[in-house]
């Protein structure tokens, strides 16, 4: 554990000089809860804040990996170095990441590109703190670009995307019935829209469909702009890397970068603190069983709940007294 951990200096030895292996045991530590990763965290945290995260997000089939593939080409022709992070919702069957993510990502897979992906883990708050830290990690090596691939089903998944510098929202006219299908949350999340498969039947209705929302949306922020892709034969790509770029300058002259990072900080602050006590207080002191108890004799659900923290606080508060 702390500084003394041998392998942690060995491990940041290695992640300094630029390796790749070591990049990814760090992400492996993060993913897994190793006893060092915070000491590691700490260690890196200088060496953070210059990669640039995009996140795609939206349903499954959308065309995002297709995307991301097509961007991280784009960009890597450009001279920037990459790391893709793809964000699988865990299968309760298997438990492991779906493997057409890796299988597809894998064309873009060359120099200046580390592709990873992530199996969400069953902890409350565990999947957006370990891709979290896993950001922190590719952000620390030195990539230029961090691309965050996420499926918008599920809160924690639109937690993940919604904690980037730029959202980008996939949608296709096959993804429901529009705008109305669309999960909450996702369109809030959105700096940018992209419709793709635009050449299927119904794309046009659905970018303009999600124009006119948009523009019944209150100002404040930039409105997002909606564009047409069809990623599989990369059209469009350049035009969402600029329409990416544009919107990166102008929150970084704004001013809307910095208040984006400081509340993402605060969500990140917020969860580990959460975690952390449940993890000391609810796994460690027994309050478990105590609960099981309470439940067994028939007490309310919340009534348990409430009456444990109010126990917690009086002890806590005798404590110190
Ligand atoms: N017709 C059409 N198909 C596309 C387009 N982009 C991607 N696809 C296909 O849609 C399927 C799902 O793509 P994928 O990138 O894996 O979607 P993801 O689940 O959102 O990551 C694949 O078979 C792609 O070849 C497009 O613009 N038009
Ligand atoms: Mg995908």
């Amino acid at each position: 554990m702390g500084p003394a951990d041998p392998a942690l200096a060995e491990l940041l030895a290695r992640f300094r000089a630029g390796g790749v292996g070591a990049l990814a045991r760090a992400i492996s530590w993060a993913e897994d809860g190793h006893p060092s990763v915070a000491a590691l965290l700490e260690a890196l945290h200088g060496e953070t804040g210059n990669a640039w995260r995009t996140g795609i997000t939206g349903p499954p089939g959308a065309g995002k990996s297709t995307l991301v593939d097509g961007l991280a080409r784009h960009w890597v022709a450009d001279g920037r170095c990459l790391g893709l992070l793809a964000v699988d919702p865990s299968s309760p069957f298997t438990g492991g990441a779906l493997l057409g993510d890796r299988v597809r990502m894998d064309r873009s897979t060359g120099e200046g590109v580390f592709v990873r992906s992530m199996a969400s883990r069953g902890s409350l708050g565990g999947l957006s703190l370990a891709t979290g830290a896993a950001a922190d990690l590719m952000d620390a090596f030195g990539f230029d670009e961090l691309l965050l691939e996420t499926v918008g089903v599920g809160q924690a998944e639109i937690d993940v995307a919604a904690a980037a510098d730029t959202t980008v929202v996939v949608l296709t006219p096959a993804s429901g019935d529009g705008i109305q299908a669309m999960k909450a949350g996702l369109m809030e999340a959105a700096d940018l829209f992209v419709v793709n498969k635009a050449d299927t039947a119904g794309a046009e209705r659905l970018a303009n469909e999600l124009e006119m929302t948009l523009e019944l949306r209150p100002s404040g922020a930039p409105r997002p702009p909606v564009l047409r892709c069809v990623a599989r034969d990369d059209q469009g790509v350049a035009e969402l890397a600029a329409a990416i770029e544009a919107r990166r300058e102008d929150d970084r002259a704004s001013g809307r970068l910095d208040r984006r990072r400081q509340a993402r900080d605060l969500a990140r602050v917020r969860r580990v603190f959460s975690e952390s006590l449940r993890a000391r207080l609810w796994d460690g002191d027994g309050l478990q069983d105590r609960a099981r108890e309470a439940l067994a004799a028939g007490e309310r659900p919340d009534s348990v709940a409430l009456k444990l923290a109010a126990r917690v606080l009086q002890r806590l508060q005798e404590r110190a007294s």
